[in-house]
């Protein structure tokens, strides 16, 4: 019989998984959701299911490598630790003497989601060294910014409410693609007789099973909100009550929803204008109604505005009241966990700099490499990301992470484009062989999760990592000491009463630990009445800032780049993958290989499906396989990503056409704000 261990998945999805190990003489033999688990309920997506295979892959860094051809030509050589730590910590020394210690920059995401490896003993390491800090930018922070604006919280309807939902609108969120877990809910919603919207550029799985899709033009979904409540308050559908009780705002509000009958959305958005009309009225009118809102819709240069828009809408309607109604983005920020003492801010007073470090930010990284002054960057020390193939630009990434002046330190389990550039390559371990805690974004679940498998060669975690370059740097504070229960418990001491109470005794026991948000019990109805997070407690409307202009890079946006670049490209992420994690699979491989196109812009073209075209703007150009159907809408072309440049016949990937255009809120990545052409390759 094998033992069962468990654990937590710490990949960047919504669900955070309970995850059952099957062990036979200290091997994992299997893998599967812990059916106790209220959220997993005993399935695991697709990708996580094969996990075991990652695992185990022969092509796991198992030992520290020094460089030894040029690079990004992924030539290493074996060393031992002891060297490793050693050149590093000479390197970083000298580059803090010679240019100042912000020449120094961490960079990393979420290739593991666990707070100790993302944010742990790495922060008080940068921390301490008084190194660059980065803006985290990538992902969420164009719309956490309008959720926050609009809410005053990172937070909203739990997905268990979900099931007595009567209409569930999925906006820019591929629900059964990246968000697995929803969908059981959804399908209790809809044998009670609830039904499914989708509003979204391309049609793919989760549109496909909706009750009604709506072909979005991509980035103009702050004019279909205005539209919604053009009709909502033009026809008193509003709750009045909600909106004079716990709103502010609402007369300016309906002065700028006026200026957008269903004609003009019509005209921005696509969509019919029936169509708009008969939206607005049905989620004003269906009771309870709940929006599933998701990153997608704001990796344009409108997003954190449509997000801010978006999220007045259960205030107008008054369904924040209801169970099952509301919204959800993220639930992220009710985590009050002390964060601040884990990461130790404090320590920059006590590095060379003696003041806060810069910031910069993670989504203009070609940029900082290139143009970046008083100092340059000298050194990049890259951890839990993959930013020769993630960050936007890659060609002027690419040139910076080239820079032969560059020293640059690489913590990965799989030797990625990134690793390619590595001047020191350090192997580490995977969740399923360190100890983490783990906050959730799309569930109310704490969870602990303790080693299920030993770690494999010389690999290291992240916290064992930059304690040991602690060390090496000489630095005595005795935070760098901390074991990894000492950082859970430093964690948990919180005084705020949704984590308050909260031990790791209770999580070792128990594992996953629904936080205090509401009674035992009882759903959780974070504005039912009020309670917004805002300054006046009320949910802020400020219609002056939600006016709509279409993005630089659409089709209504720059007519010079338009007419070069007539296609808008989104590279959504695609249905087996996590962002750039499994590139080395050959599932992953064939899903990022193609461009979806329709067959309005792929017939002009002389493009079929199965042939190779070549996508190109100013910025780069990269080769897919083209696939022809009525998946997105015509003008749009949808690029499933993220791929290994290396894996790719040209050794780009998509991001050689995106732009580092930042968000109008959050300073956040434009992904989906990418004008493009395509092109038939000759043979
Ligand atoms: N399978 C899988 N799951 C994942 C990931 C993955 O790579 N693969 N990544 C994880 C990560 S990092 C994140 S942040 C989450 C993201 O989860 P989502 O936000 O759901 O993911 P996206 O694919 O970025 O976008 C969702 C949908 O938005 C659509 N979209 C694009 N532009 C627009 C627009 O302008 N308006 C509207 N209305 N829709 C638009 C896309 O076509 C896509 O179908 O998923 C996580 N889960
Ligand atoms: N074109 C396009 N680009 C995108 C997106 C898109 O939709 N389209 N999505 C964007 C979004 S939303 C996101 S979140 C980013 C994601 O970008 P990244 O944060 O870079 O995420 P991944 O590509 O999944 O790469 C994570 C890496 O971390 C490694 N890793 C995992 N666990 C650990 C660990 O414990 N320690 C260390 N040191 N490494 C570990 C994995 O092996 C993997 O190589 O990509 C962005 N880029
Ligand atoms: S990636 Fe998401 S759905 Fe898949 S196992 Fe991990 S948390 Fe669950
Ligand atoms: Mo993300």
């Amino acid at each position: 019989m094998p033992e069962v261990r468990h654990s937590v998945c710490a990949l960047d999805c919504p669900d955070t998984c309970s995850l059952l190990v099957n062990v036979d003489g200290g091997k994992g033999s299997h893998l599967r959701g812990d059916p106790t688990h209220p959220i997993t309920r005993g399935f695991l997506c697709g990708k996580v299911a094969r996990y075991l295979e990652r695992e185990y892959s022969p092509e796991r860094l198992l030992y520290p490598q020094k460089r030894i051809g040029s690079k990004g030509a992924g030539k290493f050589e074996r060393i031992s630790w002891d060297e490793a730590l050693g050149t590093i910590a000479v390197r970083l020394k000298s580059i803090s003497a010679d240019h100042g210690s912000e020449a120094i920059l961490p960079y990393s995401y979420a290739g593991t989601m666990g707070l100790l490896n993302g944010g742990g003993m790495d922060r008080r390491f940068f921390h301490r060294l008084g190194a660059s800090r980065l803006d985290r930018t990538i992902c969420s922070s164009a719309g956490g910014a309008g959720l926050a604006a609009m809410l005053g919280f990172k937070y909203g309807t739990e997905p268990e409410q979900f099931r007595h939902s009567k209409l569930i609108i999925a906006w820019g969120a591929n629900i059964l693609g990246n968000n697995v877990h929803l969908w059981p809910f959804i399908v209790d919603a809809r044998r009670n007789g609830a039904r499914l919207y989708t509003i979204d550029p391309v049609r793919n799985r989760t549109g496909r099973l909706s009750d009604k899709h709506f072909s979005i033009f991509p980035g103009s979904d702050l004019a279909l909100a205005l539209g919604l409540m053009h009709v909502i308050i033009g026809e008193n559908l509003h709750d009045a009550d909600y909106v004079a009780s716990y709103t502010e705002g609402f007369d300016a509000l309906k002065e700028l929803a006026a200026k957008y009958p269903p004609e003009r959305v019509e005209a921005l958005t696509g969509i019919d204008r029936a169509d708009v009309v008969s939206l607005a009225r049905e989620y004003a009118t269906t009771r309870p109604a709940v929006i599933r809102v998701n990153y997608g819709t704001q990796r344009s240069e409108r997003g954190g505005t449509a997000v801010r828009a978006i999220a007045a809408l259960p205030a107008l309607i008054g369904s924040w009241r209801e169970i099952g109604g509301g919204l959800q983005l993220s639930t992220s920020q009710s985590f009050r966990l002390n964060k601040e003492a884990l990461e130790m801010p404090e320590l920059q007073y006590v590095s060379p700099l003696r003041r806060e470090a810069r910031i910069v930010n993670m989504s203009e990284l070609g940029k900082a490499l290139t143009t970046l002054d008083h100092p340059a960057v000298k050194a990049m020390i890259v951890y839990n990301s993959n930013p020769a193939a993630i960050a936007p630009n890659q060609n002027l990434v690419l040139k910076g992470m080239r820079r032969e002046d560059l020293f640059t330190v690489v913590l990965e389990q799989f030797q990625t484009d990134t690793a390619d550039h590595a001047d020191i390559l350090l192997p580490v371990t995977t969740f399923l062989e360190h100890t983490d805690l783990y906050l959730a974004y799309g569930h109310y679940y704490l969870q602990l999760a303790r080693p299920a498998l030993p770690a494999p060669g010389e690999t290291k975690s992240n916290v064992d990592i930059f304690r040991l370059l602690a060390e090496r740097m000489g630095f005595e504070d005795q935070c760098f000491l901390d074991s990894e229960d000492d950082m859970i418990r430093t964690l948990l001491n919180s005084e705020h009463p949704f984590v308050k109470g909260i031990t790791i005794e209770q999580l070792e026991r128990e594992r996953s630990v629904r936080l205090n948000v509401s009674p035992e019990g009882q759903p959780f109805l974070p504005f039912a009445q009020g309670g917004f997070g805002t300054a006046s407690g009320k949910c802020n409307f400020h219609a002056e800032a939600l006016d709509y202009q279409p993005p630089t890079e659409s089709r209504l946006g720059a007519a010079e780049l338009r007419s070069k670049f007539p296609l808008e490209m989104i590279s959504a992420k695609s249905h087996d993958s996590m962002n750039s994690t499994f590139g080395n699979q050959s599932w992953t491989h064939r899903q990022t290989s193609v461009l979806l196109l329709n067959r309005a812009d792929a017939e002009p073209r002389g493009i079929t499906s199965g042939d190779r075209v070549r996508m190109f703007n100013a910025r780069g150009s990269c080769t897919l396989v083209a696939e022809v159907d009525g998946e997105v809408r015509s003008g749009v072309v949808c690029a499933p990503s993220v791929r290994w440049n290396k894996l790719s016949p040209d050794g780009l990937n998509v991001n050689a056409l995106t732009s580092d255009r930042l968000t109008d809120m959050g300073g956040g990545a434009t992904f989906y704000s990418c004008l493009v052409e395509v092109e038939k390759c000759g043979d």
